[in-house]
């Protein structure tokens, strides 16, 4: 490594690694390693799996390439001998902005075990320009602006694949760029991102407006542009047709090329539909093989056997319906197929419930999947349990043999190895290295379950990444956190669902007992990241009322000193890999039954924090594996809350007028003292929104959340036995590696 960066360094800049800056090193290792991968063995089999997602929230690349290629404690050591860093080398980077949460970050590690586990899997989507948006903090207000992170030197190849993708009155033409993703100790498989050539980012004014109707220059712009009005629709359908069609069209090249018959298309290839976003590639394909001279009942049936859905939600926001005519508009010559689609769902079954088009002339593009797809699975066992008992039970009564569960996994290359290097080497001396190929090895750990000094040393290393995240704040944001302090931690995106307004009442809650003299034994951080969509009024409101919460403790010397609220501002899968090894408090406090899964709750638990949460998503699994006593559940049951939404049974008011306490926290969100730092408005309507709706039960759960985070408080104090609690989750922590997910994905449904 160091002559090939040595020689890099020369011929591109005619300096060595001494005299180089840290612009220069980047860009020299990003070009030997990109090198490096172009000349891999590619994963190569009979059969070949499509992963189709709007989002691919894949972080910067430098690192984890670097320790798949098994080329990062070499390059790291080079790096030292010459007084440089490798993570301030790769602060240069900038994060490819391709996603929003945890769908996106979930395909990311899919990628990865995919390639690791050998198997000829590609992703494909969008070549977003600025992606998500980036947030900053103007007024105790979150602010969007554009996001370009494309720079001259990146890790996107552009390739000579070009494809025609037909709308209704013009044809686009697309650039296919491509992202080398290489397996630890295995193969490389690619990540294919399609673009246009004339989309033009000077058109964004104002933060993030442009003009919606321009689409040959708006198309890829942006991901999630805004939908609150036709014009956003129209843009959301034309990105996703525009994605489809280009798989679609990719995957047929392929396998033509290959030889393959397509008529038997599903012995070659798999499609996993990630969310209901790529749905139109059904269509699409049956389309495509008409125009191959298949007739539609064979073109059914075989995309039929070669497309499967996953579920990530029962919000009904999420699955997506589109007004007939919006299609009409974009993609009218899909409609035809389309209707014939729910023409032959509606003559096999008479249940309004399951059409494809409802008699609002809506397309539910879920229905499409299930219908005309071979498999639907869900992304934790209690979220697969709610799509076959009452979400999506219609369907599953009509094809049980199609639903099955995936419990979500993350990987551990980067939510380990990568982002806590302490860690994962203080385990490899320990345990031995065998988790990093079979990561259920971590349960080695178990044996030193009352070594004191292991305890201790777990302590030790929690309490360097806590001084590291304290560094990396005030380097950042210039706000001091105490590393002594106690880190709770609730990073995800802003939703009512997720309830971070139920962590905003603790705070006011604590701020109040020290006020009143109830010190707390020790210190405590309370730290947020989350960014809330553009249009989501309320949720941007909860941002405002956290900022505003910090703001009146900062300026608060009794307050200060015992309870700390930070909010990160632009939190992305850099500011995770921070967060995350310095915590103790994994917040999970969505109402049960609308989390899916989670996926931050298992990279906290990885890296040794305990969760505060309900019993949600893959919380459950979480809660089975580690026991009692190695986790705090609190709240309802997805059963009763099914059961309050079902009889209407839920009344907010009622419980504030009920309870003096919970009436004085919510109450404080229009108290003067906010009120003087903050909008009234916002606070106002975000106040009414608790007492009068409260869709997301935070007053349900409010008080049980506040005693069971005291109770972990005062656990904390003992300190072996919380060391306990933190070693026996790491221990655990071996079911969610991704590893584990993709090989059931492929034993069950893909089968490459
Ligand atoms: C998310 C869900 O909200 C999470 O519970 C789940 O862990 C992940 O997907 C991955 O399965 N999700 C998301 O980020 N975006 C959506 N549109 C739907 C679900």
């Amino acid at each position: 490594m160091e002559q090939l960066l040595q020689e890099m360094l020369q011929k591109n800049y005619g300096k060595n690694i001494q005299d180089a800056s840290n612009e220069e090193i980047y860009t020299a290792l990003l070009e030997i390693t990109k090198e490096k991968m172009a000349g891999m063995k590619r994963n190569e089999g009979s059969k070949k799996l499509y992963y189709i997602s709007a989002e691919f929230l894949i972080g910067k690349l430098l690192s984890n390439n670097l320790i798949n290629l098994g080329l990062f404690d070499e390059t790291r050591e080079v790096l030292k001998r010459y007084d440089k860093e490798i993570t301030e080398i790769e602060e240069v980077e900038p994060e490819p902005s391709l996603g929003n949460g945890g769908l996106g970050r979930l395909a990311a590690c899919f990628l990865d075990s995919i390639a690791t586990l050998g198997l000829p899997g590609d992703g494909v989507g969008l070549n977003y320009h600025d992606g998500l948006f980036r947030q900053t903090f103007v007024d105790n207000k979150q602010r969007e602006e554009k996001n370009p992170w494309i720079t001259d030197q990146s890790w996107l190849t552009k390739t000579e694949r070009h494809f025609e993708v037909p709308f209704q009155n013009f044809t686009l033409t697309s650039t296919m760029y491509d992202i080398d993703v290489p397996g630890y100790q295995n193969g490389c498989n690619k990540l294919h991102l399609f673009d246009l050539d004339t989309v033009d980012e000077s058109i964004i004014h104002d933060g993030i407006q442009f003009n919606k109707e321009d689409i040959r220059k708006n198309l890829t712009l942006f991901l999630y542009p805004d939908d609150s009005d036709e014009a956003g629709q129209l843009l959301r359908i034309y990105q996703q047709y525009f994605m489809v069609s280009n798989a679609a069209q990719l995957i047929l090249a392929e396998a033509e090329e290959k030889g393959y018959d397509l008529y038997h298309l599903y012995d070659h290839v798999a499609i996993q539909i990630n969310d209901t976003h790529p749905t139109m590639v059904i269509p699409e394909l049956i389309r495509l093989l008409m125009q191959r001279g298949f007739n539609m009942d064979t073109a059914v049936d075989v995309v039929r056997k070669t497309c499967a859905y996953t579920n990530h939600t029962i919000l009904a926001e999420a699955l997506e319906k589109w007004p007939v005519s919006y299609l009409e508009k974009v993609v009218p010559h899909l409609m035809p197929i389309i209707r014939d689609l729910d023409a032959r769902v509606k003559r096999d079954f008479h249940d309004e419930r399951v059409y494809i088009i409802d008699g609002q002339n809506r397309v539910h593009m879920a229905h499409i999947d299930i219908h005309f797809g071979y498999a639907v699975n869900g992304v934790a066992a209690l979220h697969t349990e709610i799509l076959k008992e009452s979400e999506l039970k219609p369907f599953y009564d009509i094809y049980p043999e199609k639903f099955n569960n995936k419990t979500n996994g993350i990987t551990f290359r980067r939510w380990l190895v990568h982002c806590n290097h302490r860690l994962s080497d203080y385990l490899t001396g320990l345990i031995g290295p065998e988790f990093m190929e079979d990561a259920s090895n971590l349960e080695k750990l178990l044996a030193y379950k009352d070594d004191e000094n292991v305890l201790a040393d777990l302590k030790t290393i929690k309490k360097e990444a806590k001084a590291e995240l304290k560094k990396y704040l005030m380097q950042t944001q210039g706000v001091e956190i105490d590393e002594n302090s106690i880190f709770d931690i609730q990073i995800k995106r802003l939703h009512e669902y997720k309830r971070q307004q139920m962590n905003a009442l603790y705070a006011i809650y604590k701020y109040k007992e020290i006020k009143k003299g109830n010190l707390p034994k020790r210190p405590i951080t309370m730290i947020f990241g989350a960014k809330a969509a553009p249009a989501y009024t309320i949720a941007k409101d909860i941002i405002h009322l956290l900022l505003c919460l910090q703001k009146l403790i900062e300026n608060d010397p009794a307050v200060r000193p015992y309870l700390r609220i930070v909010m990160v501002e632009n939190y992305n899968v850099t500011k995770a890999e921070k967060l995350i090894p310095a915590c103790d408090i994994s917040e999970q406090i969505s109402l049960a039954s609308k989390e899916a899964s989670g996926t931050g709750n298992m990279k906290f638990m990885l890296n040794g924090a305990v969760t505060l949460g309900t019993e949600d998503g893959a919380n459950v699994e979480i809660h089975e594996l580690v026991g009692d006593d190695n986790i705090y559940i609190f709240g309802a049951k997805s059963e009763e809350v099914i059961r309050l939404y079902d009889t209407n049974g839920y009344n907010s008011g009622k419980i504030y007028d009920g309870d003096a306490m919970i009436e004085e926290l919510v109450d404080f969100i229009i108290s003067k003292d906010l009120i003087r730092i903050g909008d009234p408005v916002s606070l106002a309507r975000l106040y009414k929104e608790l007492v009068s709706k409260d869709w997301f039960m935070t007053l349900l759960d409010v008080k049980e959340y506040i005693e069971t985070k005291e109770r972990m408080l005062a656990d904390y104090e003992d300190e072996l036995s919380w060391e306990r609690k933190a070693l026996v989750n790491i221990a655990k922590a071996g079911f969610f590696s991704s590893d584990r997910t993709i090989r059931e994905y492929n034993d069950d449904i893909w089968r490459l």
